[in-house]
């Protein structure tokens, strides 16, 4: 785990699963534009939150990428869900700034809800391809940027899922607190 202070807000980098986050008010959903059960985080979050979500999906969808909607969380630990359509990679053109969207669009909706605490799992770079190395200075830049506008959310995470994923997270974070 790696934590560090923005403008009074904590920025948390931490490796696990999205849907076990139990100390988040909200937690976000790698979605797909139906909003529905689907493989890696999507499968995640409806299986631990049970069927009720993906009906209260249903009336939201479709979603575009770079949009965010949010609902309840249901069985999982949490208050919120935000479900966020990253771009696929090399098919959602200008992918770098659909994802910069999903980041913004994401903390924007949170901040409007009065949420407080808030994990990402690294939008895109699963079944859409998005290469870790590009998705990993995008989301942390787009978060640091976003932090001190920031009004309610006090607690920003991002969750990674992997090792390998966790340590490229953590290497960028260093050098770009050491720059
Ligand atoms: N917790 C945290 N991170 C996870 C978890 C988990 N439980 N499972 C996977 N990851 P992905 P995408 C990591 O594919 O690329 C779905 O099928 C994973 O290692 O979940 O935005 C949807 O239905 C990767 O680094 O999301 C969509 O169709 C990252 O989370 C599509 O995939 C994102 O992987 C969305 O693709």
């Amino acid at each position: 785990m790696i934590q560090l202070k923005i403008s009074e807000i904590t920025f948390e980098l931490r490796k696990g699963d999205i849907s076990q986050q139990s100390d988040m008010i909200a937690v976000v959903n790698a979605a797909n534009a139906e909003l529905r059960i689907g493989g890696g985080v999507a499968g995640a979050i409806h299986r631990a939150a049970g069927p009720g979500l993906e009906k209260e999906c249903r009336h939201l969808a479709p979603i575009k990428p770079g949009e965010a909607v949010i609902t309840g969380a249901h069985n999982l630990p949490n208050k919120y869900v935000i479900h966020c359509l990253g771009p696929i990679y090399g098919i959602n053109h200008p992918e770098d700034q659909l994802l910069v969207k999903c980041y913004r669009n994401t903390l924007h909706l949170a901040d409007k809800e009065g949420i407080t605490s808030i994990a990402f799992p690294a939008i895109s770079t699963g079944a859409f391809g998005y290469p870790m190395e590009e998705a990993v200075s995008i989301a942390i830049d787009t978060i640091i940027d976003m932090i001190p506008r920031l009004k309610s959310v006090k607690k920003v995470v991002v969750v990674l899922y992997s090792d390998d994923d966790y340590q490229a997270y953590k290497a960028y974070l260093n050098q770009k607190c050491q720059s």
